[in-house]
């Protein structure tokens, strides 16, 4: 009896919707109850939908299917929307049976991060996107609207930022011109789409490093004089914004003033990630400030610049979000780290909590969606270098490392990223997405313990059959 209810439990970990009580240790998370058959055969015509403020949590919901039909329950919207993910989901995979689900998640946040910086991707494409990420429970869309090879968010006092930065010559040597962005209306638009879907967006803008399309605009944000193009390569760039010229702190206050007004997610993504500082050691304005301030090294002048820039967002009453660098020695109070770089999670979690601060993991070896799955996946000679990220390894992930949870309480969520490099299309972005993000949707919900991948795989073909009948891509498996 107890297998065949570990059973039932497993079919219903609907990529997402996992028994958040657990099958172990709480095996009363889910009841059978009377005939399946006959479940299904009522349940189109009596599905009740009720706010039920017993039901713990912002997120968790409890699904009753029985001879009667169906009952959803939650204590917010969101809840029941996450029901009614679930049983969308259960119908779809012909999986309808007589139960209860009593579902929470793991973690607060579950992210998806799309990067239109490196390709442009269109606001139809994004709304696309957010609503399969809702399907799958997902509840935030990261978008990296910043990077040296574009520019993509209109700024009404800055124009250049998108009338150059959003537009490059080619791509890798491919002879063909590439561009595009998003007015300031089509982002609002955008953000109510999402937040009926339950999902916010965070918006990045990546400083001071990754920004040679706001320098191809306004060449005196960098140290040194020189007109620069967008980038039409991949790779890391030199050019960093200046930390010695007010100019760059004014303009960057003035970009961040009206993201704030588009998108009212309490979080702001700063980057941060990959600035190599050679031109930082060699500016007499940069080290002028590292002087007037008492700052040892340019890591330390790289902290004071986080500080700067987040006065901004603290004016705004947001908290801001960085690309984990260890050899930063400080980043301001209250912001949330990411853990990327491959094979250092450890080490970014005893940091980040160490400092103080929150953490969201998504860590190159796991969430690198970019990655192909296998040689062969991604036809573009220069990815050589990029590692395997097979579905099978993704859902082995354990955000927590195993670590008790004394020691990962700062730990929000998890995140994938579908870097854009080597994503030109939709089609690409899809099959990069899918069927990884399946996976990945219940690293961030369900708990180790429930976790079963040869169930899984079963429902994840189940639910390939959906993606297959709405037209969208996914890499065959
Ligand atoms: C590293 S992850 C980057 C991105 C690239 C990615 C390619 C991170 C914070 N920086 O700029 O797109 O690798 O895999």
């Amino acid at each position: 009896m107890k297998k065949q209810l570990f059973a039932i439990l497993c079919s219903l970990c609907v990529l997402a919707p996992l028994l958040a009580q657990g099958v172990i240790p709480q095996p009363n998370s889910v009841v059978t109850q009377g005939d399946g058959r006959v479940a299904r055969a009522v349940i189109k015509g009596h599905t009740t939908e009720r706010i039920n403020g017993q039901i713990p949590g912002q997120e968790a919901y409890r699904l009753t299917i029985n001879d009667r039909g169906a009952l959803l329950e939650a204590s917010t919207e969101c809840g029941l929307f996450y029901a009614r993910q679930t049983l969308a989901q259960l119908v779809a995979a012909d999986s309808v049976a007589c139960m209860v689900i009593n579902d929470s998640p793991r973690y607060a946040y579950r992210a998806l991060m799309l990067d239109p910086a490196r390709h442009f991707i269109t606001i139809d494409n994004l709304k696309r996107y957010i609503t399969l990420m809702a399907r799958y429970k997902y509840n935030t869309l990261h978008l990296h609207l910043s990077d040296d090879q574009g520019f993509r968010v209109e700024i009404k006092a800055y124009p250049q930022l998108t009338k150059i930065g959003s537009r490059r010559t080619e791509t890798e040597g491919n002879g063909v011109p590439h561009g595009g962005f998003y007015t300031q209306r089509e982002l609002k638009d955008l953000v109510a789409f999402a937040s009926d879907h339950f999902v916010e967006i965070i918006p990045e803008i990546d400083v001071p490093g990754h920004s040679v399309a706001a320098i191809a605009a306004y060449p005196y944000l960098t140290c040194r004089d020189t007109l620069l193009q967008v980038r039409t390569e991949i790779g890391v760039s030199k050019d960093l914004l200046c930390a010695g010229n007010e100019r760059v702190f004014g303009m960057y206050d003035t970009i961040i003033d009206e993201l704030c007004r588009i998108f009212p997610s309490r979080k702001f993504h700063l980057g941060g990630d990959e600035a190599p500082l050679d031109h930082w050691s060699q500016c007499p304005k940069c080290q002028k400030v590292k002087q007037d301030h008492g700052l040892k090294t340019n890591q330390e002048l790289m902290s004071w610049f986080f500080d700067r820039v987040n006065r901004t967002l603290q004016r705004h009453g947001k908290s801001p979000l960085f690309w984990f660098e260890l050899d930063v020695p400080r980043y301001p109070a209250g912001s949330t780290m990411y853990a990327w770089r491959h094979g250092l999670s450890m080490k970014a979690i005893d940091a980040a909590r160490d400092g103080g601060y929150q953490i969201v993991c998504a860590p190159g070896e796991y969430a690198y969606f970019d990655y192909p799955e296998a040689r062969g996946d991604i036809p573009f000679k220069s990815s050589s270098w990029m590692g395997l990220t097979p579905m099978s390894k993704v859902y082995l992930f354990d955000p927590s490392y195993g670590l008790p949870a004394d020691k990962c309480a700062h730990i929000i969520g998890v995140e994938a990223t579908i870097w854009g490099e080597y994503t030109p299309t939709m089609e690409y972005i899809f099959a990069r997405t899918f069927p990884r993000a399946f996976a990945m949707a219940e690293v961030g919900w369900s708990q180790m313990q429930v976790r079963c991948w040869d169930d899984f795989l079963v429902r994840a073909h189940k639910e390939a059959k959906f993606l297959e009948k709405s037209g969208v891509n996914y890499r065959k498996f």
